[in-house]
């Protein structure tokens, strides 16, 4: 991640643009997506390979988010849906909010959801992460809204309790449970075909304009009290990160697509 940027004050969303100029571009993310106005299509199925079985993680706190990635041979990737070849795992993170009536960084019908899961996948024909984010399709991002409820979400059971192993900015451990992965990457693939998709950015610097944006339209939830763990996590000043949600950007005339299967 690009470093000196957060989520207030003089380093905060608004700045952004300063030091990095594509912040400003007219392909921005996250968006509103509103129900009435998308366009209806059928894509390919959208397919996922790898999800199965157990993967080695480990998870990171950033400075920007609770982080995982994979060490595994065993790499999930997705094709299929929107887009015409294969993309690689990179990282999954999330984004949340000081309160659980924010947090998402995608909006529907201008609601705001209490966390956002971020699954990043690069094009496998580009060779490395590093290379794919120099094209402009060289990204996928799927997006997975959560509600806050008074009901736990079995899901996050294992990251909740590590994420206290996590506190500090840099600190990086090895998930005990080995399949955190399946878990967050395919959670429901019942679900999988429903989604919203359009062109659009990272959200964080340098706000690369590179991403096919996958958001599944079918929210799941999370407890009050799992959501409240990500919030105790420090970021690079050592204060709490209580919330790293972008705003969202105008839409500019692209076109949301939603997938009927
Ligand atoms: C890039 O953009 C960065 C993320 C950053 C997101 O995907 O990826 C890399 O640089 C991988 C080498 O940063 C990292 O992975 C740190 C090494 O996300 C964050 O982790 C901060 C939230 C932003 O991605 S997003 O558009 O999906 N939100
Ligand atoms: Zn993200």
């Amino acid at each position: 991640v690009a470093g000196n940027f957060s989520y207030d004050g003089t380093n905060g969303p608004s700045h952004w643009g300063k030091e990095y100029k594509t912040c400003l571009g007219k392909y921005q993310s996250p968006i509103d997506i509103e129900e009435k106005d998308v366009t209806t299509m059928t894509f390919p199925e959208l397919q996922f390979s790898g999800v199965e079985g157990s993967h080695k993680a480990y998870m990171t706190n950033n400075g920007h988010t609770v982080m995982i990635q994979s060490f595994d041979s065993n790499v999930p990737s997705i094709s299929g849906g929107p887009i015409n070849s294969t993309y690689v795992f990179q990282q999954l993170h999330f984004h949340w909010g000081q309160n659980d009536n924010q947090g998402s960084e995608d909006l529907i019908n201008n609601h705001s959801f209490s966390m956002e899961l971020h699954v990043v996948f690069w094009k496998k024909e580009y060779g490395s992460y590093d290379e794919a984010v120099k094209r402009d399709d060289g990204l996928t991002v799927l997006g997975y809204l959560y509600q806050a409820t008074d009901e736990p979400n079995p899901m996050f059971e294992s990251i909740v309790q590590q994420i206290s192993d996590i506190i500090g900015v840099g600190s990086n451990i090895t998930i005990s449970d080995n399949n955190v992965l399946k878990k967050l990457v395919a959670p429901d693939i019942a679900s999988a075909q429903n989604y919203f998709t359009y062109r659009g950015s990272l959200t964080t610097p340098p706000c690369l304009e590179i991403v096919q944006w996958i958001d599944f339209v079918k929210p799941q939830h999370i407890s009050h009290e799992q959501l409240a763990a990500f919030r105790s996590i420090q970021s690079a000043d050592g204060t709490n990160l209580t919330h790293n949600f972008r705003p969202v950007q105008p839409l500019d005339g692209r076109t949301v697509y939603r997938n009927i299967a």
